[in-house]
């Protein structure tokens, strides 16, 4: 595996590339052109720009995060094609200049969803917490508003304000558009675009759907060991994969990660991991890495991704907010820093231990 950090990139993100430089065992950078609409081509010359930048910091760029898809590729409207051409287009300039491994997800209207990004925990770190109830007596609407006070002044991944100004009209995108729907509007866009992966061979990972449930009534598919396996072999090539992200499968407690990460050998191209402290079925809050402050034993899930040979970038994930930084809920330096020098430990010890 290969130790790595989100970054957002200059003008988006608190953390510098001279910072994440300096956390011992991180040699890679998962990246994106945060400024781009989903369904824009990505010219080749900003991708290069990119490239540069983070090579002149030590770096390098290990993958994308995300390449977003436009809500016309998920719904199926007729227009579609025009958008996947696009993606294409993408693809191919990231292909020519080297980066082989996109992380997207598919879910309607919203990325991830969190009830709050600013939970106080006992040690006094704030974290993004989740809990059912809110949701249930909740709009969308009221839900952003409420949450937006909390984000630090950052603008977070899929919850862009021009997004949430026109939720109304995405919703009623979606009304006809259930699991199967969903699932059919998937292959149709990766049977188009796994040609150029092939030929550039680019990894595409897919992010689960996090909570790992519907929320708001929207269908969601990327959620448990069963629909990725039909993912997969629904359009059976290599390059058709995963992101396994233990955070976001880890919200149901019916996952066994462990398990579903041995049954993805060879499909899983990137992995979040991070922990979550669970307080009942349907309110969790994150918590640090270390997995006595936690409900998953982040040991056994390393050492899955041990067994299997992973050998992609892998990513701590959402950190806590401490020792008063400010920065994007989840996206901090500190805690994230913490969390790849454990997850470092635990890598080094299984590698050790099984010489
Ligand atoms: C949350 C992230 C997600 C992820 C996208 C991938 O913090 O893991 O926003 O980047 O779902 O497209």
């Amino acid at each position: 595996m290969e130790m790595t950090l989100r970054w957002f990139g200059t003008g988006f993100d608190t953390v510098t590339l001279k910072q994440i430089r300096q956390i011992p065992g991180v040699t890679g950078i998962i990246t994106t052109l945060y400024d781009t609409e989903p369904g824009e081509v990505w010219s080749r010359e900003r991708i290069h720009a990119l490239k540069e930048e983070v090579s002149a910091s030590g770096l390098h760029i290990s993958g994308i995060e995300s390449v977003n898809i436009h809500d016309a590729i998920k719904v199926g409207t007729p227009d579609r094609d025009k958008y996947i051409d696009n993606y294409i287009e993408t693809l191919e300039n990231l292909g020519k200049e080297d980066i082989h491994l996109v992380c997207y997800n598919f879910m309607p209207v919203f990325d991830w969803t969190r009830t709050e990004l600013a939970r106080v925990r006992p040690d006094g770190s704030t974290v993004l917490a989740y809990t059912q109830k809110a949701i249930d007596s909740l709009d969308p609407e009221t839900m952003f508003e409420s949450i937006q006070g909390d984000a630090n002044g950052a603008i977070l991944p899929g919850w862009e304000p021009e997004r949430m100004a026109k939720i109304k009209e995405l919703f009623d995108m979606y009304k006809d558009v259930d699991d199967e729907k969903l699932f059919a509007n998937l292959k149709y866009f990766l049977e188009r675009i796994m040609p150029v992966c092939d030929k550039y061979d680019i990894n595409m990972a897919i992010h689960p759907d996090d909570p790992a449930w519907s929320v708001f009534g929207l269908p969601r598919i990327i959620i448990n060991l069963e629909n990725i396996q039909r993912m997969m072999k629904m359009v059976d090539n290599p390059h058709n994969g995963v992101t396994f992200c233990a955070g976001s499968y880890g919200t149901n407690r019916k996952n066994d990660l462990p398990t579903m990460i041995r049954a993805l050998k060879g499909r899983i191209h990137f992995a979040h991991v991070r922990n979550l402290k669970f307080n009942s079925d349907d309110d969790f809050e994150e918590a640090a890495h270390l997995s006595s402050d936690g409900s998953f034993d982040m040991y056994e899930i390393m050492k899955a991704l041990y067994d299997i040979d992973f050998k992609g970038p892998i990513r701590p994930d959402h950190g806590r907010m401490i020792w008063d930084e400010v920065a994007m809920p989840g996206y901090g330096l500190y805690d994230r820093a913490l969390g790849a020098t454990y997850l470092n430990g635990l890598w080094e010890a299984i590698c050790k231990s099984q010489r």
